[in-house]
């Protein structure tokens, strides 16, 4: 690794400037002084709705769930607009973080990280950035996002077409005008369930290719009234208080009713009154939805007669109702009109199980049973998620690179660190409860957490921390059966396992045990003298 000769030298450099890096900077430069920068790659902050800007584009989680709870006064001045927020009004929330906590002076937007190295004899982290510049850092936290690295298939023939392509987390700042076009939409994750009906609308005709049918449980979204404003900020700090100590970060908690326990005429009402609610609390609507297979098809069977219901062409509701995971074992959409789309003139499904895509020419995409004739691709194809990111950092650690380190697959202590990589801290990293919660609770977990170890590391005059491989083992071992204990593995085809992308290492990722079992295990460590930690 070439370096600049004079590296900027800092107590902590932060790389991604979205909801976990602002708050880490603000924990550790404003609260605890320390010097601190946050290299970033785009040119404002934001991080996943900063590119995450495709039509439709609109968070799961509620607004007054999906912010900060750190500060009573932003609690208290913010407002949100809607049930959901956009990634408009989220970037309008996170400039005005920005700037009410005076954080811009340490942001050094439009540079992306290269490389990463560990200094054995100086215990600090050599970075160098894309732009020449170069940082000398003790501490290296990472704050990247788990769906920052779009996964763009690599389908013969793309390189040949000869219109305009495009992936839904790269989408272009000032929008696509698709108004008159014939689109491809390829995916049907959540972002593809999203981007469907906004694009149907604009779209002269849309072609939703359909690799692996999906739930999806109406948004409901609406404007808040002020009343309802009012309202959510007189009980905040109730509801923070129970997305601080529950399973999944959300304001509510999961019934404790058994689907299983609960009679057939009672378990459709609840699931009728949950699904006119919508949101993703259909997934709490009973305990044992996840973890019982018996029980997961009562909600399955509920969505997929929904579907057949709403869906008036009976080929095209086979297709979208052939689901073949249980419901909540990949990640749950929720939408605004998804499957009504399918009942407008302009719009055509093609099911990919039975017709796959053969290759792009071009003027369109072949599949195996014909040609469909379109000007524009938008590829709702997901990410490379939650190592992706990471990895392209080329982080050297004491003897190998993190790339040689997860060679089999993420493997670290708490989702935090990896041993053999001191002072490196990854913000909802692998093995962390993150994409299974509501993030920015997650986020603030361990951010306070992060700020309170670099607290205790300063404070007993060490510069080094760094987990120990029995430590990591452990957690591995422990994230596997937490993991195993539920249906969320049985989905071979799942993101959480890695295998949306060709060639990556199949292991479970996220921490499935629940955020605040997770919460006291992370308390537990620190109130032990961080143990499986240790410090020189
Ligand atoms: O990505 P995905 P996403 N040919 O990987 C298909 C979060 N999110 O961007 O299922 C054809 O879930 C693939 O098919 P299959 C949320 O956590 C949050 O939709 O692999 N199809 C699938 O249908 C979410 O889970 C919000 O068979 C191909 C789709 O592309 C995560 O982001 C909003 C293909 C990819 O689905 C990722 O969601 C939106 C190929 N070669 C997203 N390759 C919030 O509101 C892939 N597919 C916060």
């Amino acid at each position: 690794m070439s370096q600049s000769a004079n590296p900027i030298e800092l107590d902590a450099l932060i790389v991604g400037a979205g909801f976990s890096g602002l708050y880490q900077l603000h924990m550790l430069r404003n609260l605890r002084g320390l010097s601190v920068r946050v290299v970033e790659a785009g040119d404002s902050v934001g991080g996943t709705w900063y590119w995450n800007r495709y039509p439709g584009a609109r968070c799961d989680s509620e607004s007054h769930a999906y912010c900060y709870t750190f500060s009573p006064e932003l609690t208290e001045e913010w407002d949100w607009s809607e049930r959901y927020p956009g990634p408009e009004e989220i970037l309008r929330y996170l400039n005005h973080v920005a700037d009410r906590f005076e954080l811009r002076p340490w942001l050094d937007l439009n540079r992306t990280v290269q490389s990463a190295r560990f200094d054995e004899t100086g215990h600090r982290w050599l970075v160098n950035c894309d732009d020449g510049n170069c940082y000398s850092a003790r501490f290296l936290i990472t704050a990247v996002g788990c769906l920052s690295t779009a996964n763009i298939p690599a389908i013969e023939g793309l390189g040949d077409f000869s219109g305009r392509w495009y992936h839904t987390g790269q989408w272009p700042r000032n929008g696509v005008d698709l108004s008159g076009y014939r689109v491809a939409q390829v995916g049907t994750g959540s972002t593809g369930i999203q981007a469907a009906p906004v694009i149907a609308e604009a779209a002269a005709h849309l072609t939703v290719f359909q690799r692996t049918a999906n739930y999806s449980v109406p948004a409901r979204n609406c404007a808040l009234t002020d009343e309802v404003r009012q309202q959510q900020k007189a009980d905040a700090a109730v509801i923070q208080q129970v997305m601080h100590s529950n399973t999944n970060g959300h304001p509510w908690t999961i019934n404790p009713q058994n689907a299983l326990d609960t009679a057939a005429d009672e378990r459709h009402t609840i699931y009728e009154q949950s699904w006119a609610t919508g949101g993703l609390k259909f997934r709490s609507v009973f305990a044992d939805l996840l973890i019982d297979s018996k029980a997961n098809d009562t909600a399955a069977t509920f969505i997929r007669n929904k579907i057949r219901e709403v869906v008036k062409d009976p080929t095209t509701a086979d297709s979208l109702s052939n689901i073949d995971h249980p419901y909540g074992a990949k990640r749950p959409p929720i939408d605004t009109n998804y499957f009504e789309t399918f009942n407008r003139d302009n719009v055509e499904l093609v099911d990919l199980k039975k017709t796959p895509i053969v290759r792009i020419d071009s003027n369109g995409i072949q599949t195996s049973a014909g040609h469909h004739a379109v000007d524009i691709i938008v590829f709702a194809t997901g990410f490379d998620a939650m190592t992706g990111s990471l990895l392209r950092m080329d982080i050297q650690g004491r003897q190998q690179t993190l790339a040689d380190a997860w060679a089999a697959g993420p493997a670290n202590y708490l989702g935090l660190q990896v041993a053999g990589f001191p002072n490196l801290f990854t913000i909802t990293g692998p093995g962390s409860p993150s994409v299974l919660s509501n993030m920015p609770v997650s986020i603030e977990q361990h951010v306070e957490w992060i700020t309170e170890c670099i607290d205790y590391v300063l404070e007993t005059g060490n510069t080094c921390i760094e987990c120990t491989d029995e430590a990591m083992a452990g957690w591995v071992q422990h994230v596997n059966d937490v993991a195993n204990a539920t249906l969320l593995p049985t989905v071979k085809h799942s993101w959480y396992l890695g295998a949306n992308v060709p060639g990556k290492p199949q292991v479970f990722m996220p921490y499935a045990g629940g955020l605040d079992r997770y919460r006291q295990a992370c308390n537990e460590v620190a109130e032990n003298d961080y143990e499986g930690f240790t410090l020189s």
